[in-house]
């Protein structure tokens, strides 16, 4: 299987992304946490994400899609992977058609997960108060809001026109969440 899973920030994607990737024993490849590890031991890779992510911006396309190219020329993604945040721009879906197209590969589905914009922020904000994520402040989390709408949403047309859309409600609990996600792969799948 190689899929994507998308959302706005807080939608659940890196929460749900653990059980498909262990139900189809692909690897989940998020480029948040990528970012993340790499700016915890302070790489020049780590150092430059840290600012834009920070800021609740999106780090530059061309260090992304680098970053992302190489992770999926490792050998364990090359029978299958689900990607978790990326890609988020038009141009990185661009770039990522063109690393599937060399590989001779093609994508199996797009998830999409909605969730009330309210449901969110709370959400996020509780999740500041244990995990302490330095993008994790009501006025960051309502920028990311903002990006997310006007950078990330239009990517969700461009693959339903692709006929690859799985929208899934992501209001609830998290394995009643991870149900509907199962039956909409199941189906894809079958
Ligand atoms: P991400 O790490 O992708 O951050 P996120 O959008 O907040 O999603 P995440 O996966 O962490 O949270 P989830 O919704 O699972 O990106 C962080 C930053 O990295 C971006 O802002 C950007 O700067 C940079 N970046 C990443 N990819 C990039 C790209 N392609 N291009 C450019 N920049 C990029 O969960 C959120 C919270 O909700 C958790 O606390 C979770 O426990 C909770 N939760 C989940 N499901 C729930 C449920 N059903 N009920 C209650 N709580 C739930």
């Amino acid at each position: 299987m190689r899929l994507i899973i998308m959302g706005p920030p807080g939608a659940g994607k890196g929460t749900q992304a653990a059980g498909i990737a262990a139900r189809y024993e692909i690897p989940a490849i998020s480029t948040g946490d990528i970012f993340r590890a790499n700016v915890s031991q302070g790489t020049p890779l780590g150092l430059e994400a840290k600012r834009y992510m920070d800021a609740g911006d999106y780090v530059p396309d061309s260090v992304t899609n680098n970053m992302v190219r190489d992770r999926l020329a490792e050998a364990d993604a090359t029978d299958g992977f689900l990607l978790d945040g990326y890609p988020r721009t038009l141009a990185q879906v661009g770039e990522l058609d063109g690393m599937l197209e060399a590989a001779g590969v093609s994508l199996d589905a797009v998830l999409v997960l909605t969730v009330d914009d309210e449901e969110l922020v709370q959400r996020l904000v509780r999740r500041a108060q244990t995990d302490g994520r330095t993008d994790d402040t009501e006025d960051v989390i309502r920028h990311r809001q903002d990006v997310y709408n006007e950078q990330t949403a239009p990517l969700i047309k461009v693959y339903a026109d692709r006929g690859l859309l799985r929208t899934v409600d992501g209001m609830g609990e998290v394995d009643d969440v991870a149900k509907r996600i199962a039956a909409e792969l199941d189906d894809v799948r079958a």
